[in-house]
């Protein structure tokens, strides 16, 4: 079908009837025809993290709608999200609870500033709503507007506490290769993406990097999960002598890699990370942009793991991707040193913003409310790994399977017992990831690893129909790489 009328009946669309469950349902959305939107598309558009030249040949898919755990294209096509959007939409699509709480709070207040003197009721109720959700450790917040711009703020954050504890030596923040932290010069300094340090011949200071605890692919033949994770853990001890205790400020780690690969270190790595920081006098900073929120079945993912950090950076599940909005929650003895140690000279137009902050406080009632999170831990998050795990035992390019709650990672592998990757790893992902779309389901690749956070509102049938798809795409990538199934 093509869409030439400002009024299109999505009704024509077999699928996109059920929607709203209605017969004859119609929608503005899409005007033009999908060949007009590409062309526009590639004339005008330049997509983030994408090669242009390839794209534009090839053409994007117009995505034009959402429900549920759904996406429609432009086409009438109905697919499956299994990524959540990009890690983020936590309760879901279609939520008219955040859509209302956004058009109320666009008509009372749609903006206003929180520099000078000023506050706001949205901003308010968001911070205490934080600050019951948040272990009890955390009782201030920070907001800004991304991420990217979390992990900014946690560094002016780091550097501001150790110069209100006259320490400004300690300058230096540890983080790790393969890491994710954003792609601001900042963001993407932290994180430890070699291609993305190669496009930035300009980098923040003072940034070093251990490497990540990834024991599939990076582990010695005989080690245990456990003696790599101890083994990758203590090079942030090493580091720390090596640079020397007093220059250290933070270690900063997203809980579990995302981007990275959905990495999840064995049980012991967190907990000897925080005993080399707490031994050193050296800030734990918890990137939770992906992990927090219920990801795990834990409302942030370093309760599920177990440690207590300083810092948190939110984003993405904060408000559940309907509006951006970043936040960085501070441990109660970093923010009293802030508090009582002058101006803090940092923040954004869009600080606390009064719609992002309606809309945050309303998606966190739901997940709150309908008890979302508990649902992930008791029910639907081991109903995945399951599911995962039964269907793809003894798969022939399946070598591990990495997760909890509603994220997974799934390694691809041309040995699977010997953890013998594949030498062009990143294109059998790619041709994986083309079977996932083809067949109208949405998974990301990281190279050799195929990754799954879908929204934490998804149902058992709904993970039996990803677990399906994902198997016929895991079965037509073998055959196209002529391995027998
Ligand atoms: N920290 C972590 C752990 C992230 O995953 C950021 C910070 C930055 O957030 P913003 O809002 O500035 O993008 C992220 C973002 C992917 C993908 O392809 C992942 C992210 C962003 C875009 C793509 O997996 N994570």
């Amino acid at each position: 079908m093509s869409y030439k009328t400002e009024e299109v009946a999505f009704a024509t669309t077999p699928d996109a009837g059920q929607i709203v469950g209605t017969s004859k349902q119609t929608l503005k959305a899409t005007a033009r025809s999908t060949a007009d939107y590409r062309a526009l598309d590639a004339a005008h558009h330049l997509h983030p993290f994408s090669d242009m030249g390839a794209l534009n040949r090839a053409g994007s898919r117009v995505i034009v709608k959402a429900h549920g755990v759904y996406l429609w294209d432009s086409d009438g096509n109905k697919i499956i999200d299994a990524m959540a959007g990009l890690w983020c939409v936590n309760v879901g699509y279609g939520r008219k609870e955040l859509a209302d709480a956004a058009y109320r709070q666009m008509q009372e207040l749609p903006y206003y500033n929180t520099f000078f003197k000023t506050t706001h009721p949205p901003v308010i109720e968001l911070s205490a709503l934080l600050a019951e959700l948040t272990p009890a450790q955390f009782n201030h917040f920070f907001y800004c507007n991304s991420g990217s711009e979390g992990n900014d703020t946690v560094l002016r954050i780091v550097h501001q506490y150790w110069a209100t504890q006259r320490r400004p030596a300690k300058k230096f923040v540890i983080a790790r290769k393969n890491a994710y932290h954003g792609s601001t010069i900042a963001g993407g300094t932290l994180g430890g993406m070699a291609y993305m340090h190669e496009q930035m011949p300009s980098k923040v200071e003072n940034i070093v990097h251990i490497d990540q605890p990834y024991f599939f692919g990076e582990a010695a033949s005989d080690q245990t999960p456990e003696e790599f994770a101890l083994e990758r853990a203590r090079q942030l001890e090493q580091k720390i002598l090596e640079l020397g205790a007093d220059n250290v400020a933070a270690f900063i780690g997203e809980p579990f890699q995302g981007a990275g690969g959905v990495i999840f270190p064995a049980a012991n790595y967190w907990p000897e990370i925080q005993r080399i920081c707490r031994k050193y006098d050296v800030l734990l900073v918890a990137d939770e942009v992906i992990g927090g929120f219920g990801r795990t079945g834990e409302w942030f993912a370093h309760q599920y793991f177990g440690f207590e950090p300083d810092l948190i950076t939110l984003a993405k599940g904060l408000t559940s991707g309907y509006v951006p909005m970043g936040a960085v929650g501070l441990h109660e003895r970093v923010a009293r040193a802030l508090i009582e140690h002058g101006e803090f000279n940092h923040g954004l137009t869009y600080s606390g913003h009064p719609v992002a902050a309606a809309v945050a406080v309303a998606n966190l009632k739901l997940l709150r409310d309908e008890k979302i999170v508990e649902r992930v831990k008791a029910d639907t998050g081991p109903y995945l790994q399951n599911r995962l795990r039964e269907t793809f035992a003894g798969h022939p390019i399946v070598g591990e399977i990495s997760g909890a709650g509603l994220v997974a990672g799934v390694q691809l592998a041309l040995e699977p017992r010997t953890r013998k990757r594949f030498d062009n790893g990143g294109e059998v992902g790619t041709l994986c990831r083309d079977f996932c779309f083809n067949g109208n389901l949405v998974m990301r690749a990281t190279g050799d690893r195929m990754l799954l956070s879908p929204p934490l509102v998804i149902s058992r049938p709904e993970i039996d129909e990803i677990v399906s798809k994902a198997k016929a795409a895991f079965d037509a990538t073998a055959r196209t790489l002529g391995i027998i199934l």
